[in-house]
């Protein structure tokens, strides 16, 4: 993983050197950690477990609790097992994206395209954005620049019809991924999620299964926005990983924590610029290790 450092720099200043550990220190932690992006829950959770292990193990440092710090934030981000996004394994194998409009879908479409291009597959563009006139011009732009085959209709086509005839498509040349982008806005936002619905039924009609993987795009500079975007959809849609995007736009990095402990979701990739290359899996123990780092 690219490594961002210092997103939690005024944490760890607060936790270097010497100054007694008392609730004047905690009420403070608490504070910085809110300022870093985590939520009022997320972070009072932390204060609260920190504290207790402060007294059960008579912890005098703050470098200890420095230390108890990074153990709970891995603790979080860790479980559940395996996080990385799936490899394509099935001919076709489909990877769904959805998000808000302007979060780095179809940048992180491409970059994903080109890693799995990368790795020797064959990969297939879906150019289901239809609502936005401009939005399949892009998606053909990055299938060029990228090397990919797409399947686009017309601005305004029916999405589901796009998505249906990827996946044909797909099956009948042999691909090993379709990688599917969708509208991030449309008239209403019942409209959007009624819609991501429908592509996910078409997905399952024409896989006879659940897109392999369906990843919800978040914009890591919005803050605490990101947890109701990703409320929101995972009520249309079974999402089953995050990508986020614009990481380094961001100097905060608790968004990432907030995430994954409010709503359980793994974080699966890490866009850190606007580049192909720019796209990481998401490695928790090295994010947390580097979030400390200046
Ligand atoms: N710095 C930075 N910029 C990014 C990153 N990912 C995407 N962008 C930029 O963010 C802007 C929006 O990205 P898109 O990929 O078009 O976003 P989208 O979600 O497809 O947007 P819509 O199609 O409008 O819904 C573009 O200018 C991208 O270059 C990233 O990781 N870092
Ligand atoms: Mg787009």
């Amino acid at each position: 993983m690219r490594i961002l450092k210092g997103l939690f720099s005024k944490v760890d200043q607060l936790l270097t050197g010497r100054r007694p550990v008392d609730d004047e220190l905690f009420d403070e932690l608490e504070d910085t950690l809110i300022q870093a992006d985590l939520s009022v829950r997320t972070a009072a959770k932390l204060v609260d477990a920190l504290r207790q292990q402060s007294r059960s193990k008579r912890l005098h440092e703050v470098e200890e609790i420095k230390e108890c710090l990074k153990s709970l934030l891995k603790e979080i981000l860790v479980s559940n097992g395996d996080q990385r996004i799936k490899q394509p394994s099935q001919k076709p194998s489909v990877y769904l994206f959805v998000g808000v409009n302007g979060v780095g879908k179809t940048t992180t479409i491409a970059k994903l395209a080109h890693r799995f291009k990368n790795q020797g597959f064959r990969v297939l563009l879906s150019a289901a954005d239809t609502f936005r006139a401009a939005a399949v011009d892009q998606m053909e732009i990055w299938a060029n620049r990228v090397g990919v085959d797409i399947v686009k209709h017309r601005p305004g086509a029916d999405p589901g019809a796009v998505v249906f005839d990827s996946i044909q498509a797909a099956a009948a040349r042999g691909i090993d991924a379709v990688l599917i982008d969708t509208a991030g806005r449309l008239h209403t936002k019942s409209n959007l999620m009624q819609e991501l619905a429908k592509v996910g039924r078409i997905c399952r009609k024409a896989l006879d299964r659940d897109p392999d993987e369906t990843i919800l795009v978040l914009d890591a500079t919005t803050g605490q926005n990101a947890v109701n975007q990703a409320r929101e959809f995972t009520a249309a849609v079974p999402v089953t990983g995050i990508a986020l995007a614009k990481l380094d736009g961001t100097a905060k990095g608790g968004i990432v924590v907030t995430i994954k402990d409010e709503l359980g979701l793994p974080i699966k990739l890490v866009a850190t610029g606007e580049q192909l290359d720019d796209l990481d899996d998401f490695d928790a123990e090295e994010f947390v290790d580097a979030l400390f780092e200046d």
